[in-house]
């Protein structure tokens, strides 16, 4: 068996959301595997300028697109000139994402409807965008961000369990339209990483940062690097007859029941 399998060299890839977090280290892996990276954003073009230097300071070739994932005119207006300037979109990952924590019976329906919106609806209106070529192409992989979420509950966190639930599904449906256009749909379900988004219950004290811990059977927070196998695996040919699985890199949480705390 030959790496070559396994060779993203010269490849375009999309990554939504990869100024920072999972996304960077993502987009990260792929880029020191030689694929050109196109760093998206939406908050502002100094982040992605200065994220772009950072993946050149390791030789990664990176390009920007700043745009809104949920807007569609500008999603599409985005591909156009990334297709245009960049290459054919070849790897595309949803990753681009929000949470917030609030109880169900207080949350309001705008910010119920907000989390569903980035984190469920921008993958469809993404992937329907860049798919269209790729099924001209009869080529294409597609990776969606999903999470433990997309399997399991937790207290505060009702909107984005929704959206990433309803996300593992859309990956299995995606993958059912498009698997005979030779295009891969899959997910990565990342565990508990530390990242800017699980800062707030990562401080030490906090109680969840000792649950998180007991929960998992590896038991450390993950380190965002760990995710580029997986991404790297799901964005090259080793992966040209896998559809629609999510592979969870998590350090077992999903093995398992967890454990009493003095065990
Ligand atoms: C939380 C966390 C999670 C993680 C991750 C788990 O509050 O429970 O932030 O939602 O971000 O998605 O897989
Ligand atoms: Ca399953």
């Amino acid at each position: 068996m030959s790496l070559n399998l396994f060779d993203v060299k010269g490849k375009v890839a999309l990554v939504t959301g990869s100024t920072h977090g999972l996304g960077m280290a993502m987009a990260r892996g792929l880029g020191l595997a030689g694929a050109t990276i196109v760093v998206n954003g939406n908050s502002s073009q100094e982040k992605i300028d200065a994220a772009i230097i950072e993946y050149e300071k390791e030789g990664i070739k990176a390009v920007g697109s700043k745009f809104n994932v949920v807007d569609e005119a500008a999603v599409i207006e985005a591909i156009a000139k990334i297709e245009a300037e960049v290459g054919p979109i070849d790897i595309l990952i949803n990753n681009a994402g929000i949470i917030k924590r609030t109880p169900l019976l207080e949350m309001e329906v705008a910010d119920f409807k907000e989390v569903i919106d980035v984190d469920l609806v921008s993958p469809f209106i993404v992937s329907k965008h860049v798919v269209k070529n790729m099924v001209k192409r009869k080529q294409g992989k597609v990776i969606n961000i999903c999470s433990m979420m997309s399997e399991l509950g937790r207290n505060s966190v009702g909107a984005y369990a929704a959206a990433k639930g309803g996300l593992k599904m859309l990956t299995q449906n995606m993958a059912t339209e498009w698997a005979k256009h030779n295009i891969q749909v899959n997910g990565i379900g990342p565990g508990y990483f530390a990242t800017s988004q699980t800062e707030p219950i990562r401080v030490d004290g906090h109680p969840f940062n000792d649950f998180i811990i007991n929960r998992t059977p590896a038991a450390k927070w993950g380190d965002p690097n760990d995710l580029a196998g997986a991404a790297i695996f799901l964005s090259s040919k080793a992966s040209d007859f896998v559809n629609g699985h999510v592979i969870y890199v998590d350090g077992g949480i999903l093995a398992t029941i967890g454990k009493p705390s003095n065990e």
